[in-house]
């Protein structure tokens, strides 16, 4: 054994190892209970960061973790290789697609292979590959032809100069990324996934999600946005419209109807066109609405905007004209794409009638009282007893829901509704770097999907876009076809999916993924699925968990996968987070420094007091400590990590500087401290092993100092099983082990007993890191002349008898403060303990001339002595 800790050698001899092993590679066995570790795979961008370091540590623990509890352990990885990245990198680059983005796998997988992940590497799935994307388009063409996917127009950003259209993303504050241009609104045909038709059943089997955190799965509920509400028709006559007919609005609040004071619809609603016939300021602000991005989350903030019409709508119970206003924060891919505005109980509507001075009329009891609210007030929102609604006066919110209904309904001007929020998945992308869709346009046939015996359709991979539009559409060697039914010429779709389409099913992909029969083998995807244990960040809780819970029904609905749930226990990763350093610039900006380049000067408690740049060593400001991200320039390169300490290293800092949920704060010194302490291990094995192994632990004859090294490793034991297997807080359990060690290097090693406990005791510190710090424990388990590898090693057992205490030292207080410690027997009485406590020499010090008011005895802990 060196006496060094030389972690790249030992780095090495570990991973060659297992590779020589096979170690991880993993198979079905029937009768051994499996365990399926994900974490979220990787977009190939180039280079690994802090996050997914940090991701892929957690599933690695757990993994190793569950190997040692005995599981098959089944832990694989891949590329989530299609994206726009790949697209923007070609254009700068003039390189393909294809090839930057193989490139950045070969080179990813390399950093992912130096980190020691026990992954299953022959399972390696590449969405980019024709033999995945394959049986995507494969399902596609089933789903269309069940109706599950459909096609209809659906609106997206349009740049009319660099014509093309362009992702949410790419439009910033209403213009095009490249162009500058003002992006338009346009309708395309696209394709829709209809989620909605299982927007119930995702509802409802989030309730037997145990193992998902409470607020993924309120994320996820509020998102499907399931509301009961009722469908209200406001009648308009042929005077104020031309013809007979009907608004319709879908409202959550029936109980507010008396309330309503005017009706506004979207700008893309029919009365709005209506109205703009004779209008051009009405047109020209439609217009404007219909431009813009059409990202939801904008339209949310926006400042509300509207414009009068000369139309009048009937009030459904009143018979009052209301007038019809076409508003920008009422969607027409929502409700009926018209609301009822009741001003004096919806906040929006209450902006929108104080901008426009429309009447705001209460209906309303609410624990604001029932004055006409100015200004707004959450409280004016509230459920309450109605008021100012004639004969519904008094009723509660269910009971005026029912009796408007009851009212409604004798009009045939209303009934009850429940409505979803979600809406169907368009996955159509006017994008080259995608799966194509599998969809054939013939002007007899109409849209045929491409036969199964002609699947794949392969997308060409020498294609350097540049931007403008799709190349696929001018590439004629790719879109000109046969019909696949009448053999006439026909047109090939050249738009692609949504890149959501390929994560939405990598997991059941690796439970068989060179499985060229289907999808995935029933009988393989069945043994390993659902997923026990997925790992991700928080940034995926909604679309992306979403989608694959729907892919896995889709899967199961055709008969693929038995279970109703693709993942069966969450854990979603707190962010890395590190400190910021700038400068502001005479512009007013900042200028920002990256940790790396900056020099801390410290007090004497450690605390920093200022910061310098290495370069010129003048100060720079501090800014707090913020998520990496290019935009603060306070990424740290993992690479540099490893290279300068070695993966163990960087697992055990990660590990231990907060639990896998909460955040994790880079720093140096952190990564310092976690090498120090792998180096004390080592040494503290070095000199055990140089002094020659020792003979078999005598259990029974230990003294009394012995039993304590003994109690200290069962300790450790008990505790980090808990704290791995129950709470996933890695961190205690390398306290834990902290603890163990100070205990163990105090150790006598004088006699050939104290070196056999000394033996368990390293043969401890190497199992409950070999999770963590896989490297360093294959060797030490090796160097304390262990059969096998600590990767076959089952987790420690505790060994109760060593944790019973003959004796037990409690601390005493007086007051509150620490005055003396006793020693007492472990089965001791209250009372013998409290006469042990009171008769001890420092304690009569501290209470004399008071009387003593109270004993509290924590057993195996402490006494606390009230005098006054
Ligand atoms: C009258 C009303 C009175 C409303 C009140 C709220 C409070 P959820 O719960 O999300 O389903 N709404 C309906 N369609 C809309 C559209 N196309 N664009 C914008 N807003 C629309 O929301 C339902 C509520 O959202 C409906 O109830 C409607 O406003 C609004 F005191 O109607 B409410
Ligand atoms: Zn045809």
């Amino acid at each position: 054994m060196h006496e060094q800790y030389q972690p790249r050698e030992i780095e090495a001899a570990a991973q060659s190892h297992w590779d020589a092993q096979k170690s991880f590679v993993v198979s079905e066995q029937p009768g051994k209970d499996t365990f399926y570790c994900l974490s979220m795979f990787p977009y190939p961008s180039g280079k690994l960061h802090m996050g997914h370091v940090r991701n892929y540590t957690i599933g690695d623990v757990i993994a190793r973790y569950q190997r040692m509890q005995g599981k098959n352990v089944l832990q694989p990885m891949g590329w989530d290789a299609f994206g726009m990245p790949a697209e923007n990198a070609a254009m700068k680059n003039q390189v393909a697609p294809a090839k930057w983005t193989y490139e950045n796998i070969a080179y990813m997988k390399t950093q992912l292979q130096s980190l020691g992940l026990a992954v299953d590497w022959t399972r390696e799935v590449t969405t980019c590959k024709p033999d995945y994307y394959r049986w995507e388009q494969w399902l596609f063409t089933r789903l269309f032809q069940k109706g599950v996917i459909y096609r209809k127009n659906g609106s997206v950003n349009w740049d009319p100069v660099d014509q093309t259209v362009l992702a949410n993303e790419q439009v910033i504050d209403g213009r095009g990324w490249r162009s500058g241009a003002l992006i338009e609104k346009r309708e395309i045909p696209m394709y829709y996934f209809k989620i909605t038709a299982y927007a119930e059943e995702l509802l409802s089997s989030l309730d037997d999600l145990d193992g998902w955190p409470e607020q993924v799965k309120t994320m996820q509920r509020n998102w499907i946005g399931k509301s009961r509400g009722m469908e209200i028709s406001f009648p308009y006559d042929v005077a104020s419209v031309g013809s007979p007919g009907q608004m319709k609005v879908f409202t959550t609040r029936p109980d507010t109807l008396m309330g309503a004071t005017y009706v506004a619809v979207a700008a893309e609603h029919p009365l709005a066109t209506l109205a703009a016939q004779n209008n051009p300021e009405l047109q020209a602000f439609i217009d404007e609405c219909k431009r813009g991005g059409v990202a939801e989350a904008d339209i949310a903030t926006q400042e509300k905007k509207g414009l009068a019409t000369s139309l009048r709508v009937t009030h459904p119970l009143t018979g009052e004209l209301l007038p019809v206003w076409v508003a920008n924060y009422v969607l027409m891919n929502y409700g009926e794409g018209a609301v009822m505005a009741v001003p004096a109980h919806d906040e929006r509507d209450f902006a929108f009638a104080g901008k426009y001075g429309l009447p705001i009329q209460p209906v309303i009891r609410t624990s604001a009282g029932d004055a006409t609210p100015a200004p707004w007030q959450d409280a004016y929102a509230e459920h309450g007893q109605l008021i100012n609604s004639g004969d519904f006066d008094g009723l509660d919110f269910d009971g005026a829901f029912d009796a408007i209904e009851v009212a409604l309904q004798r009009k045939s001007l209303g009934q009850a509704r429940t409505q979803f929020r979600l809406r169907d998945w368009g996955i159509s992308r006017q994008r080259y770097w995608g799966c194509p869709i599998p969809i054939i346009h013939c002007d007899t046939c109409g849209d045929v999907p491409v036969p199964e015996d002609q699947l794949p359709v392969v997308l060409p991979e020498d294609v350097v876009p540049d931007g403008a539009g799709s190349p696929l559409a001018r590439m004629p060697e790719f879109y000109q076809c046969q019909c696949p039914t009448c053999g006439a010429p026909a047109r090939r779709e050249t738009d692609t999916m949504d890149t959501f389409v390929e994560s939405s099913w990598y997991y059941a992909r690796y439970a068989s993924p060179q499985y060229s029969g289907g999808m995935v083998d029933p009988a393989a995807a069945n043994h390993w699925l659902p997923v026990d244990q997925y790992i991700g960040g928080i940034e995926h809780a909604i679309l992306h968990l979403l989608y694959a819970r729907f892919f896995h029904k889709l899967m199961r609905d055709e008969g693929l996968v038995s279970s109703d749930e693709p993942f069966r226990n969450l854990l979603t990763q707190g962010m890395v987070v590190a400190e910021t350093y700038y400068r502001t610039l005479d512009n007013g900006g900042k200028d920002w420094f990256n940790p790396a380049d900056v020099e801390l000067e410290r007090d004497a408690k450690a605390k920093v007091i200022s910061a310098r740049l290495k370069s010129d060593g003048l100060p720079v400001e501090i800014g707090g400590t913020e998520k990496m991200s290019k935009s603060k320039n306070n990424g740290v390169d993992p690479q540099s990590m490893i290279d300068q300490y070695g993966a163990d290293t960087c697992r055990l800092f990660m590990m231990f500087a907060s639990p896998p949920d909460m955040s994790c704060e880079w720093s140096d010194s952190g990564v310092e401290g976690a090498n120090r302490f792998l180096r004390r291990v080592w040494r503290l094995a070095h000199s055990h092993v140089s002094a020659g192994l020792p003979g078999a632990l005598e259990v029974a004859s230990l003294d009394d100092n012995q039993k304590a090294v003994r109690r200290a490793i069962h300790l450790a034991i008990r505790q980090a099983s808990t704290d791995v297997g129950q709470h996933h807080k890695f961190n205690t359990a390398i306290a834990q082990v902290m603890t163990l060690m100070n205990v163990l290097e105090k150790a006598s090693t004088a006699s050939e007993q104290d070196r056999a406990l000394l033996q368990e005791g390293l043969q401890t510190v190497a199992l409950l890191l070999a999770p963590i710090t896989p490297h360093i424990c294959h060797v030490l388990w090796q160097q304390l002349g262990m059969s096998g590898a600590v990767i076959d090693a089952q987790w420690p057992q505790v060994d109760e008898s060593a944790l019973a205490q003959d004796s037990l030292v409690l601390v005493v207080q007086v007051n509150g403060k620490l005055r003396g410690q006793i020693e007492v027997a472990a089965t001791a009485s209250r009372e013998a303990v409290e006469a042990e406590a009171r008769a001890n020499e420092n304690v009569q010090r501290f209470t004399e001339g008071l009387s003593i008011r109270k004993v509290i005895v924590v057993p195996g802990k402490l006494v606390n002595i009230v005098a006054s």
